[in-house]
């Protein structure tokens, strides 16, 4: 089999095929009266981003994104997945700056214009940096000000967006950056990761309550999932595998669906939780119509030994990105039914990221991503199988439309299935890009 393997035939009526990306990764903050961000002052400081690199300039999507819309028009997707930086939109955090607002406003009727819909995420980490100063995530006024900063801009844009997300993976936001310290702010504290691990979720409840009261609909959250294995069947790697799943894949959907985090966690965590937590799950259990799931990869846990939560990592035996991520297709497929069949039920169920990072460069013009094509196939193909399995699935957005700035690893690690020089900025369609063109318009 050629290509990515599939056709539209092969999935239901209406099925959602789109491409994502996020404002902070493509658009260029150093245009158009953006404001500065935890992930600015982030990358500034030595030793937390490969080479020092920033989002200053990133994709210059801000000024290229009538040409990018066409990338995604003519390639046949239906939909196109996107977030609006908040540090665009509020400078300061408080005040608006009608030019940030003004872009997000253009963006969606640029898609409209193209027979793209638009699918819209409220926070993909671009936290102002005077929010960031006073607690950021840590501090719980943080639920009111992405309220007000929803208010703003959904009051914009929210009568033609398709979609809308308000936190792009929680775990990434709380977990990742407050306790692992690989993403902005940085942090390494076990309090700080606790608190917010909280305030994520109430700031999503508290937005989705926002967006009720302006009478839009098909609000959603999007958590990433990651398969934890044990690397063996010794009983101190079971629990540093059950904690690790618990901390990644159930808290947040446990939090949503249930109104309770997961026992596994809490032995760590209850501790540091701020006061009065319980009283705020009538907020995140605020009701949501669809539910995003990100999936990339695996990992093989045990028992690092150290302090809780004794999360270690070990290397695995199956091919990898090269971001070193193990690839397991079948993964997907087991997320996808066991999220449906333990948390949301009937709801609908998003595909919100999916792909991986290759060394992909230009050869006579053309990028050849093979490993990439093999990549899609095998993950649509488990998508599909989900789908025969009773899940409710009804969309699927490749990660990524282009190379972008991939966080900590600046911007050698390779998404796109549109390959990016970032020395010119010019634009080259991956065999990705065709393969999937192929398949959605053949
Ligand atoms: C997701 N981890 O990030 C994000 O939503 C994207 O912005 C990003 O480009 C993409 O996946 C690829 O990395 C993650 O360390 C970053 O486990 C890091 C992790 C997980 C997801």
């Amino acid at each position: 089999m050629s290509g990515v393997g599939f056709t539209r035939a092969d999935f239901p009526e209406n099925f959602v095929f789109g491409t994502a990306t996020s404002a902070y990764q493509i658009e260029g903050t150093q245009f158009g009266g953006c404001g500065e961000s935890h992930w600015d002052t982030f990358a500034a400081t030595p030793g937390n981003v490969e080479r020092a690199e920033d989002g200053a300039v990133a994709c210059g999507h801000y000024n290229t994104w009538e040409s990018d819309l066409d990338l995604i028009a003519k390639g046949g997707f239906d939909a196109y997945r996107f977030s609006m930086n908040w540090a665009r939109v509020m400078p300061d955090g408080q005040t608006i700056n009608p030019e940030g607002l003004d872009f997000y406003d253009r963006l969606v009727d640029g898609m409209l214009a193209r027979g793209i819909r638009p699918y819209a995420t409220l926070y993909h980490w671009d936290l102002p940096s005077a929010l960031a100063d006073k607690g950021g995530w840590r501090n719980r006024d943080v639920a009111s000000w992405f309220a007000d900063y929803t208010e703003a801009t959904m009051s914009r844009i929210g009568d033609r967006v398709e979609a809308t997300a308000t936190i792009n993976e929680p775990w990434c936001v709380a977990w990742l950056s407050h306790f692992i310290g690989g993403h902005a702010p940085g942090m390494r504290d076990i309090r700080a990761a606790a608190r917010a691990m909280h305030h994520v979720l109430l700031a999503h409840g508290r937005s989705i309550e926002v967006m009720r009261g302006l009478g839009l609909s098909n609000l959603g959250i999007v958590t990433n999932l990651e398969g934890s294995q044990p690397v063996d069947d010794r009983p101190e790697t079971i629990a540093a595998h059950q904690r690790n799943h618990a901390l990644y894949n159930e808290w947040f959907l446990s939090g949503v669906f249930k109104g309770e985090y997961p026992k596994a966690a809490m032995e760590g965590l209850e501790p540091h939780l701020p006061q009065g937590w319980q009283d705020d799950f009538p907020t995140i259990q605020a009701k949501v119509d669809w539910l995003g799931i990100n999936y990339y990869t695996r990992k093989r846990i045990c028992n690092s030994g150290g302090p809780w939560p004794q999360i270690g990592e070990a290397p695995g035996p199956l091919e990898k990105t090269s971001f070193g991520w193990e690839i397991e297709p079948d993964r997907l497929r087991h997320f996808l039914t066991w999220a449906a069949s333990e948390y949301s039920g009937d709801l609908p169920i998003y595909v919100t990221e999916n792909g991986m990072a290759g060394h992909d460069y230009l050869l006579d013009e053309k990028c050849p991503d093979p490993q990439r094509v093999k990549y899609l196939r095998d993950h649509f193909d488990a998508a599909k199988q989900a789908i025969a399995q009773g899940v409710p699935l009804k969309g699927y957005f490749v990660w990524s439309l282009m190379d972008n700035y991939e966080w900590a690893a600046g911007y050698d690690k390779r998404f796109g299935l549109v390959h990016v020089d970032f020395d010119t900025l010019a634009r080259t369609p991956k065999d990705s890009w065709y393969a999937m063109r192929d398949a959605l318009t053949g």
